[in-house]
């Protein structure tokens, strides 16, 4: 190789061919690695005579920078060549509108259940819970409802055994509670109940809200007073509210609970059947029974409490006359809320 033309020459063939940055790499190897062409020659610099030993030497180093250089050039322009080939077929339209992803948001049951919590909350309110599968014990007896009251029926009840049943009102919670602990105390139970019961205004599954308050001189008024506050937050601080005599075996006396008609103010529509008035909750005095089944000594404390059903709740707030829509799970009903 005394001139090293045809050394360049091959080695410029090779790397106008080469078309990837391995190729190239195995080019410098062939030529400039430890076993590789120039390098070979370097070698036999030594055995050279001295006079030709220099031009030798000036031109294997000539040779292994224009190598060098011409790699590099190759090199950079492989790359940016891979660069423009990635950017074109990683290109993103930003201009595309985005995918879109649907958020789910709050069940207006769940939204006014919230409602109804928070109201009594802010009244000093605690909030309790308990079991759905409950003993007929819990759901019945120790309500003032014992073992032949028509509350029992198997036709308003789902019996799971012979005395556990689904519980068919909260008011087990209140009575586990008073279990637990001695007056004063106040709290509601919001939950899910079960009657065997449906048409258009009934589920066999639907939501309560009960509260019970008990101290040493709780009052008919406490009740009235508790009672009218939620309602005036719940619906307008102008709603018309009344209180009507009724009986249910745990209270004593016992209320049905009206509003005033907030569809015709009171004139008398379809919606109130010409009354002028919504019933929305029962409630009543603790029953002096109910005390004595947990431990209470009636003569001592006094309490009130009080139940409503959401779904009629959620129904009157946002005219919705067919109870089956809050489970039909239409999305187009439930995105109004
Ligand atoms: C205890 C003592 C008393 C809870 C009460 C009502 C009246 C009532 C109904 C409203 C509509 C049930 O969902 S509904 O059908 N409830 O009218 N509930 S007093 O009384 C209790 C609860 C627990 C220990």
């Amino acid at each position: 190789m005394r001139d090293g033309a045809s050394l360049k020459k091959s080695f410029l063939e090779e790397l106008t061919k080469a078309a990837s940055l391995t190729e190239i790499q195995q080019i410098r190897v062939k030529y400039l690695g430890k076993k590789g062409l120039l390098t070979s020659e370097l070698k036999t610099l030594s055995t050279l005579p001295a006079e030709e030993r220099r031009s030798f030497g000036k031109l294997i180093n000539e040779l292994k920078e224009l190598i060098e250089s011409e790699i590099a050039s190759k090199e950079s322009a492989l790359s940016q060549e891979d660069l423009r080939k990635r950017l074109v077929s990683e290109a993103i339209d930003i201009t595309l509108p985005g995918k879109y992803t649907p958020i789910g948001k709050e069940h207006p049951i769940n939204k006014v259940l919230r409602e109804i919590t928070e109201i009594f909350v802010t009244m000093g309110f605690g909030v309790e819970e308990g079991p759905e599968v409950e003993l007929d014990y819990y759901n019945f007896e120790a309500l003032n409802m014992p073992k032949n009251h028509p509350a029992r029926d198997m036709q308003d009840t789902f019996y799971i055994t012979e005395d556990t049943v689904l519980r068919t009102h909260t008011s087990p919670v209140q009575i586990r509670g008073m279990e637990k602990r001695k007056p004063p105390l106040r709290f509601i139970v919001p939950g899910k109940v079960y009657r065997c019961d449906a048409d258009i205004t009934h589920t066999p599954m639907f939501h309560q809200v009960e509260g019970l308050m008990v101290d040493t001189d709780i009052s008919f008024s406490d009740l009235k007073g508790v009672l009218e506050m939620f309602i005036h937050k719940m619906f307008s601080p102008e709603t018309p509210v009344r209180f009507r005599p009724s009986f249910f075996p745990f209270t004593e006396p016992s209320a049905e609970v009206d509003i005033g008609c907030i569809f015709c103010k009171g004139g008398g529509c379809q919606v109130c059947k010409g009354s002028g008035w919504l019933e929305i909750l029962g409630a009543g005095m603790v029953n002096p029974r109910v005390f004595e089944m947990v431990g209470y000594d009636p003569e001592v404390y006094t309490g009130f409490a009080f139940g409503m059903g959401v779904e009629r709740i959620t129904m009157l707030k946002y005219s919705i006359d067919d109870i089956r829509l809050f489970y039909e799970n239409d999305i187009r009903f439930l995105r109004q809320f």
